[in-house]
């Protein structure tokens, strides 16, 4: 249902005690839950200059959740204006970084106290299972906020021994300063977690921010600037804007006063984005970009675990995954076994509404997405189309005898679709050569109970995730990020401060 909704907010903003919105509120998943459906610039919730839309479709039943306000080229202007007043002139330049810890801080409980209605808005959204929006969307969301609230007041420079200029003496130090006006734009896998792996190391770090979430799913983006704007984050330091890539996120990357860009998406638009950020004013940029991930299975691995775990490599958030493992290499003694107990399994999981409890594989994001996940080439050895049912579910799909030209081994997939194929243990050389024989560099796995042979292959796979007897082990204290065309810049650790701070030099003479 449409409405007006006004809700307290506790300091900062503007002056008005209440925030107002038109927004939607509707019952489901036994919760009420709210949202706006404005722009969110500058502390307030307004209509965009353009008076278009976008219209928001919940997957798992193709109905329509309601419009969204979709920002224009002069709402862009106006966002990063404000961020750039709030960065240069307001109560956020002149609070200091304990203070500005503390705020984020409460930021993060008050997404606590909303997780159950942000899991559910990002499960109508984006088709999220429920209990792992709860656990991972949402979980993994707040758990970054308070990893980087904590930092605030622990971004420090150095004092460097420099050669003095005799007969007087000289120190160097160095400060660690935000950047200005940052932009992120995120994609639609996992929208509040991608948005808080950037925004809460780029508020840490002392930057304000104009972010433009996925044109398809931007609910738990206004979700949460409500939020922001209820923590008390003062007026102008978050914006949020919902739009489409080409006009709105397209602005953002040309803006000449915005003065950094994280981006999470494709090679393709991370390529694009890259050329505008140099072209417009030479920002600073970082890219978390695609992936085509190898998992090379051991014919020593704990069976059990590696085909627990490499459907959960594949299958992981209905393989929407930007780590998800793109090719498993399967030791040609173990192959057979492997394939058949993970089909056994693969046919026994849960697929339907992702808001049951029992629920383990849910609709894919949108038709458009879904409508790419044909398959082609090898063999199908199970699923490899729809669901016939309503929404946008796919059968968990797993492809045997792959060869490595093939389309579907190269090209990410971003679906539930296994890749498999045989390596021999008598080559261990050509397996790891297979691994990196692609252009993507994001992340890669290793199945064995052999500790050199894991380290040996950790060593030499070119990807700047490893993960050993595990996968999808991600942390908000670890850096996350690939190599080669999967981009460069880190989120998440103490690495990610580094994308969003300057390090500035001071040499003094005495
Ligand atoms: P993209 O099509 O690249 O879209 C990502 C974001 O960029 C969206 O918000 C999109 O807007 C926007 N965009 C599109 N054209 C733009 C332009 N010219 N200028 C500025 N922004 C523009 O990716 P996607 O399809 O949403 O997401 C899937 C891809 O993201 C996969 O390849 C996946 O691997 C990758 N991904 C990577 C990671 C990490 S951490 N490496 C994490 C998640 C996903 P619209 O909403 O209008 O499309």
């Amino acid at each position: 249902e449409f409405c007006q909704i006004a809700v307290m907010k506790s300091r900062g903003g503007s002056d008005a005690a209440d925030i107002v919105y038109d927004g939607v509120e509707m019952d489901v998943n036994k919760m009420k839950i709210k949202f706006p459906t404005q722009l969110f610039i500058n502390g307030e919730f307004i209509d965009s200059d353009s008076g278009k839309f976008l219209t928001i479709v919940n997957p798992s039943d193709e109905s329509v959740i309601c419009k969204v306000q979709s920002a224009s080229v002069s709402d862009v202007d106006k966002a990063v204006k404000a961020a750039k007043v709030a960065f240069e002139e307001g109560e956020w330049s002149k609070i200091s970084a304990r203070e500005r810890g503390q705020l984020l801080f409460k930021l993060a409980d008050l997404m606590e106290q909303h997780k159950e209605e942000l899991a559910t808005i990002e499960s109508i959204d984006s088709g999220a299972v429920y209990t792992l929006a709860l656990k991972t969307h949402i979980g993994m969301s707040i758990e970054t906020w308070r990893y980087f609230a904590g930092w605030c007041d622990k971004i420090q420079g150095s004092t460097i021994p420099v050669s003095h200029a005799r007969p007087n003496r000289n120190l160097t130090l160095t400060r660690r300063e935000p950047i200005g006006v940052c932009a992120l734009i995120t994609p639609w896998n996992y929208p509040l977690m991608m948005l808080s792996w950037k925004m809460a190391a780029c508020l840490a770090a002392g930057n304000t921010v104009v972010m433009k979430p996925a044109a398809v799913c931007p609910l738990t983006a206004l979700k949460f600037a409500e939020l922001c704007a209820r923590a008390g984050i003062p007026r102008g330091v978050v914006n949020i804007l919902p739009g489409s890539g080409a006009l709105c996120g397209q602005a953002l990357a040309d803006h000449p006063l915005v003065r950094k860009l994280g981006f999470t998406g494709s090679t393709e638009i991370g390529q694009t984005i890259m050329k505008s950020c140099a072209v417009s004013n030479m920002k600073k940029v970082s890219l978390e970009l695609g992936g085509k991930s190898p998992l090379i299975i051991f014919e020593d691995c704990d069976l059990d675990k590696a085909v627990r775990n490499g459907m959960a490599a594949v299958f992981f958030n209905k393989g929407e995954n930007c780590i998800a493992a793109g090719r498993l290499f399967v030791e040609e003694r173990i192959h057979d076994d492997f394939v058949r107990r993970v089909v056994a399994e693969t046919k026994k999981m849960a697929i339907g509404d992702p808001l049951h409890r029992g629920t383990s594989h849910g609709p894919q994001n949108h038709k458009a997405h879904m409508d790419k996940l044909i398959e082609e080439g090898a063999t199908l050895v199970y699923g490899g189309g729809r669901v016939d049912r309503k929404g946008f579910y796919f059968t968990p799909t797993v492809f045997t005898d792959v060869q490595d030209h093939m389309y579907i081994a190269k090209e990410e997939s971003f679906g539930p679709i296994m890749i498999i194929s045989k390596f021999s243990s008598k080559n261990i050389d050509d397996v790891i050569r297979r691994a990196n024989g692609t252009e993507y560099g994001l992340a890669s796995g290793v199945f064995t109970r052999d500790v050199s042979r894991a380290l040996a292959a950790a060593e030499r796979v070119d990807a700047g995730t490893v993960f050993i007897n595990t996968y999808n082990k991600t942390d908000v204290a670890a850096p996350f990020g690939g190599f080669k065309q999967s981009g460069f810049g880190k989120d998440l650790g103490q690495e990610a401060l580094n994308e969003y701070l300057k390090t500035k030099c001071i040499t003094i003479e005495y």
